[in-house]
């Protein structure tokens, strides 16, 4: 397996190579999904890729079979943390506009509660 490309001032970067700890809920070879620090929803976990990349839509243009890796998780912390008879929500806040905070992409799994909607 090699290394994931990982970039030094990248916040999740650093959570994939470990120097800042996690709460890992499902973890393959190309993927990490673990609890978001902020939660805000009983169940609120992030998937990120393990390679470097800022948006979806780069991922998706970049590496289409990570992309697909990515989304293929979701399911599965689905079904680790329950959520597959109520359902959940899958969120990839993107540029500005989108308040993504941190520019490593990832899908945010929301669930365990009724969510409303519109989001602000
Ligand atoms: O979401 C970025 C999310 O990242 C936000 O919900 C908080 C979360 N976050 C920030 N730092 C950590 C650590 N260290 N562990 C887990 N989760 C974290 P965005 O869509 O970019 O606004």
């Amino acid at each position: 397996m090699s290394a994931p490309q990982t970039q030094d001032d990248c916040l999740f970067c650093q959570i994939v190579t470990g120097s800042i700890p996690n709460d890992t809920v499902v973890e393959t070879e190309r993927v990490l999904a673990f609890r978001d620090i902020q939660p805000q929803a009983p169940t609120h976990v992030l998937v990120i890729p393990k390679d470097h990349h800022a948006t979806l839509a780069a991922v998706a243009v970049d590496d289409p079979q990570l992309a697909s890796e990515l989304l293929a998780v979701v399911p599965q912390v689905a079904s680790a943390e329950g959520l597959e008879v109520d359902g959940y929500r899958v969120v990839a806040n993107t540029g500005t506009h989108g308040q993504q905070t941190v520019h490593h992409v990832h899908l945010h799994v929301l669930g365990g509660r009724q969510l409303q909607w519109p989001p602000g």
